[in-house]
């Protein structure tokens, strides 16, 4: 539920009146948006992807006669982090890659890692380039598609479904997996810093971010208005909810909920909600 405060109390912080004070500035207001616009796509594009099927082999690849030395399943999920555009592709940062990979014989071998993923949604194609690390050994192997290859057919981005290999020639290290955006915890909307309340710490949690830096697991929340973009226009949209019978954000508020609208705002954790 909302937390009750008081305007008298409130114009009594400083904080307030630095944020009121940003909010009087047009001029200000015109370089902010036009900051917010480079900045936002950092938070507005990380995603939690799960891995749905694939498969981790050590040996050959056909037409080459030598043997498959080992083949498992992959369990796990990654990250993806928008870093920018480099002219063709969207790059992306792969991080928090956390997977298992389980034989026919029960075995388990834990891997972790970190790459680039860049794609070209229009042109259809992307590539992936990760280091694979071993958890046990240490051992890391060093993985690529063969640069940009076509998406997989019927398989559209933000839908991944890739193959890497230490070699695409006959013998390597390879992986081939299918992934999607993973499910997302429940919200709620305006709650920007995930402290179960929406108040003023929301919209200054906003500007923070916006203008100062720092990170949130779930920037969806921080979208007030749900126009699936996080900028200047979501704390003006807090404050005027709070302060001048604006409307409240939308849904899911003031209760726990899933986003109605979807979008590509991620949200991998809110601890408000249960
Ligand atoms: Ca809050
Ligand atoms: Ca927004
Ligand atoms: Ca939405």
């Amino acid at each position: 539920m909302p937390r009750p405060f008081r305007v008298s109390a409130l114009l009594r912080t400083s904080a307030l009146r630095r944020t009121l004070a940003i909010l009087r500035m047009p001029a200000l207001l015109v370089a902010i948006t036009v900051s917010v616009s480079i900045l936002s796509p950092t938070l507005a594009r990380a995603q939690l992807y799960e891995i749905t099927a694939g498969q981790f082999t050590q040996g050959c690849l056909p037409p080459c006669l030598c043997p498959i030395l080992f083949v498992g399943e992959l369990e796990g999920t990654f990250t993806l982090d928008f870093t920018g555009p480099d002219g063709s592709f969207d790059v992306y940062t792969l991080s928090d890659f956390d997977v298992d990979v389980i034989n026919f014989l029960g075995d388990v071998i834990e891997l972790s890692g970190n790459g680039e993923y860049r794609v070209d949604e229009v042109a259809g194609e992307h590539e992936l380039t990760i280091e694979i690390i071993d958890v046990e050994t240490g051992d890391v192997l060093s993985m690529n598609s063969g640069g940009p290859v076509e998406f997989a057919p019927g398989v559209v981005f933000p839908d991944i479904e890739i193959f890497v290999g230490t070699s695409l020639v006959c013998a390597g290290s390879h992986i081939s997996f299918a992934a999607s955006t993973a499910f997302e915890p429940e919200f709620v909307r305006g709650d920007c810093n995930d402290d179960g309340g929406v108040d003023i710490s929301d919209a200054i949690e906003s500007l923070t971010l916006l203008f100062v830096g720092g990170v949130t697991n779930c920037v969806n929340a921080c979208d007030t208005n749900d126009d699936e973009g996080f900028d200047i226009s979501d704390p003006i949209y807090s404050l005027a909810a709070l302060f001048t019978s604006g409307p409240a954000p939308l849904a899911p508020y003031p209760n726990c909920g899933d986003d109605p609208t979807g979008g590509t705002l991620a949200c991998t954790e809110f601890a408000a909600c249960p």
